[in-house]
C-alpha cells in the first residue's frame, strides 16, 4: 500500500522532501517523551553533548542509538502511515538502518545550530531520512531548514562545508520547515539541511531515522544493522554458482 499520490512523489523527487499526512498518536508521543525524559535525566550514554561532556541533563544535545533504548522508538519507526508513505518512495521492501542516524536531537534551550550538511553523496543509493517530532518545532526553537532540490546538484560540494551557520550561502537558499508535535518529515538525505539556534527556554526534540529500499543484490540477507520494516528480502542477482546449485 502507498500513501503518496503521483504528484506528491513528483514533488519529493524534485524538491527532496515531503510531510507525512498523518501525525503520530498522542499515546505513542507520551511514551516516547517519557522514555526520552528518563534517558536525559540519567544522561544514559551514548550521548552527544552541547559543548563537551558535563554530565548535566541540560547539556544533552543528542541521544544516540535510540532504537535499542525503549520499544516505543521502534514502534514510532514502524508507524503504519510512515511506512505507507515510505513505500511510495522506496518500493515494497523497506529497511530501517541502525548504523545511520538512529538518534534523538534534544536541542535544549540555547542549543547551538546544526551546521549545514548533506547526509549522503548524490551518487549513493537513495536514503530517506525521517524526522519524527516529539515536540513542536518552530522558527524560534531552531526548526530544520532544507535546501530544496540540492539532492540533484551536478556540481561538487563538500558534504560538510563548515563555516559560520548564518554566513553560509546555504542559508539564503534554504526554507525553514516548522513542524507540529507528532509530525513526520521525510527528506532525501543528499539534500543540504541545517537547523538554527534554539532561542526558547524549552527543548525541541525530534527523532532522526534512516530508511532505504532493500538492496535486492545484497547476498547477506540477515545483515543485523538493517531491520526489515516492510515487505521481504528478495534476491534478483546472478550469482555463480546459484545458491543450492552443485559445482561440478
Ligand atoms: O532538526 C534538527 O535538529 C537537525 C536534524 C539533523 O540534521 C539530524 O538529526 O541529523
Amino acid at each position: 500500500m502507498t500513501a503518496m499520490t503521483e504528484e506528491e512523489r513528483w514533488y519529493f523527487q524534485h524538491n527532496g522532501f515531503h510531510r507525512v499526512r498523518q501525525n503520530l498518536p498522542e499515546d505513542l508521543l507520551r511514551r516516547l517523551n517519557e522514555a526520552t525524559d528518563g534517558a536525559i535525566a540519567d544522561c544514559v550514554e551514548p550521548v552527544v553533548w552541547e559543548d563537551g561532556p558535563t554530565g548535566r541533563p541540560e547539556d544533552v544535545r543528542r541521544l544516540s542509538e535510540v532504537l535499542s533504548r525503549d520499544p516505543a522508538y521502534l514502534e514510532a519507526a514502524q508507524h503504519p502511515p510512515l511506512l505507507d508513505t515510505l513505500e511510495g518512495l522506496l518500493g515494497p521492501n523497506v529497511e530501517l538502518l541502525t548504523n545511520k542516524h538512529n538518534h534523538i536531537m534534544v536541542r535544549p534551550p540555547g542549543s547551538l545550530p546544526v551546521y549545514w550538511h548533506a547526509g549522503e553523496e548524490t551518487w549513493d543509493p537513495t536514503l530517506v531520512t525521517a524526522l519524527i517530532y516529539l515536540e513542536e518545532s518552530t522558527l524560534d526553537n531552531g526548526c530544520i531548514r532544507l535546501v530544496p532540490g540540492s539532492h540533484h546538484r551536478p556540481f561538487r560540494q563538500p558534504r560538510r562545508p563548515g563555516g559560520a551557520w548564518e554566513q553560509s550561502e546555504w542559508l539564503s537558499r534554504s526554507l525553514p520547515v516548522p513542524m507540529p508535535r507528532g509530525g513526520v518529515l521525510l527528506f532525501n538525505d543528499a539534500c543540504f539541511h541545517g537547523a538554527d539556534i534554539n532561542r526558547t527556554d524549552g527543548s525541541r526534540r525530534s527523532m532522526t531515522l534512516a530508511y532505504r529500499a532493500h538492496d535486492t543484490h545484497d547476498v547477506d540477507k540477515q545483515d543485523p544493522v538493517k531491520i526489515l520494516v516492510r515487505g521481504q528480502r528478495t534476491y534478483t542477482g546472478h550469482p555463480h554458482p546459484f545458491p543450492g546449485e552443485a559445482v561440478s
